[in-house]
């Protein structure tokens, strides 16, 4: 039985909409700082971050030029450290903190055939155990959310038993929430094809909420951007997530052809506005102001050919500028208008607010905040700094 929802409320004021923007917070990813690229080659980029501390370097300065990114998701082993707690302590002296641990399940030999799904037990405990520490990393580090993606899945029909993976995986993931504190959450994220093709073990997002439900109120399903087929209605997915009370986070970026890992905003700005703007109208309702875990928005990106720095503080303001957008929709004409059939004003209302210019706005908030007025402006004296220092 679907659930009442209630007319939603207007922001009215300025001051409103400032202290919105307050809340909406992001997270870079670490493994967006290094130089990216496709299979076929990598393109080095000048300024590129090489180790784990210039990655941490990297995430701080896009906080300080935007104000808004005070998080950084780190994967492992890409970021080992032996001391943890000094990963944390040099971020936060740097400004940030760490957010979310990412298990790395996918870059080894062994789990050619599954991780958690593996048809011989010995491997899946060993993607277990790499599985708890990283949930070690988050208690030196002091993060509370375990992004898991698995690259799962068969290429041959006939390769492996449908059923029984689905058996192995839900085992492993029902260990995998009973490692965490209570405090943290284990968000699940999902992916149709690649790296296998005949089929995905996390194919969508219903299978994800599906195992979501099945763990308990800790697990919550992750949206990738770039992880669904062509034409699939995205803000459809987050309004019915939000009303499960499901939807843990995001991996923000774009794609045009399939898992593109591009510029957040770049392809189709106007379906991430779509997304937020269902996420600002469930907030309003009753349901929404009750909710109790935040909205992880996390950045999944890295540039083939852009210098990655700039590409993330670009990603960054980019989300924030259409998550501004979202907060000025008129709700309440829009249902006014919805509910009277009235499809040609529905649709202006929408777009009324997607044409409306926010760069005063947000020069109001950055001045506030005591950020650069032209984050992207500033930033480039930075990514001079780290072309010239890093070679
Ligand atoms: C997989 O395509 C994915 O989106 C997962 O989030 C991985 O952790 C990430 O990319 C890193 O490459
Ligand atoms: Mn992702």
């Amino acid at each position: 039985m679907g659930k009442r929802v209630d007319v939603g409320r207007v922001l009215e004021t300025k001051e409103e909409v400032l202290a919105a923007l307050d809340r909406f917070e992001m997270e870079t990813p670490s493994w967006g700082y290094g130089s990216g690229g496709t299979r076929f080659h990598v393109v080095r980029q000048p300024g590129s971050a090489r180790t784990v501390w210039e990655r941490l370097e990297d995430a701080a300065a896009v906080h300080r030029f935007t104000g808004c990114a005070p998080r950084v998701a780190i994967h492992l082993p890409w970021d080992e450290v032996d001391d943890f707690p000094a990963l944390a302590q040099f971020a936060e002296e740097h400004g940030v903190r760490v957010g979310a641990v990412n298990p790395n399940l996918f870059q080894r030999d062994e789990y050619a055939l599954g991780s958690f799904t593996h048809p011989n037990a010995s491997i899946r405990r060993k993607a277990l155990a790499h599985v708890r520490h990283c949930v070690e990393a988050m208690a030196a580090t002091g993060s509370n959310i375990l992004s898991l993606w698995l690259p799962d899945g068969t290429n041959f029909p006939g390769q492996d038993n449908f059923l029984e993976r689905k058996c192995r995986l839900e085992e492993a993931l029902r260990e995998t929430v009973e490692m965490l504190p209570a405090t943290a959450r284990l968000l699940i994220e999902y992916k149709f094809f690649e790296p296998a093709f005949y089929h995905t073990d996390i194919p969508d997002w219903g299978f994800a909420l599906l195992l979501a439900n099945k763990l308990g109120p800790q697990a919550q399903v992750l949206v990738d951007l770039g992880h669904h087929p062509q034409g699939t209605n995205v803000p459809y997915i987050i309004a019915t997530l939000l009303s499960e009370g499901k939807l843990g986070g995001f991996h923000l970026n774009s794609r045009q052809y399939a898992d593109d890992d591009l510029t957040v905003g770049s392809i189709d700005p106007y379906e991430l506005f779509l997304i937020f703007r269902e996420i600002v109208a469930f907030f309003r309702t009753t349901a929404g102001a009750t909710a109790s875990a935040p909205i992880a928005y996390m950045i999944d990106q890295t540039n083939a050919l852009k210098p990655p720095f700039l590409a993330m503080v670009q990603a960054v303001i980019r989300a924030q500028e259409l998550y501004a957008k979202a907060l000025l929709v008129n709700e309440e004409a829009l249902r006014e208008a919805q509910h009277a059939g009235d499809l040609v004003r529905a649709e202006e209302i929408v777009r009324e607010a997607f044409f409306t210019d926010v760069r005063p706005l947000l020069a109001e908030w950055r001045s506030r905040r005591g950020v650069p007025a032209d984050p992207l402006a500033a930033a480039v004296a930075y990514q001079e700094k780290i072309a010239a220092g890093r070679g």
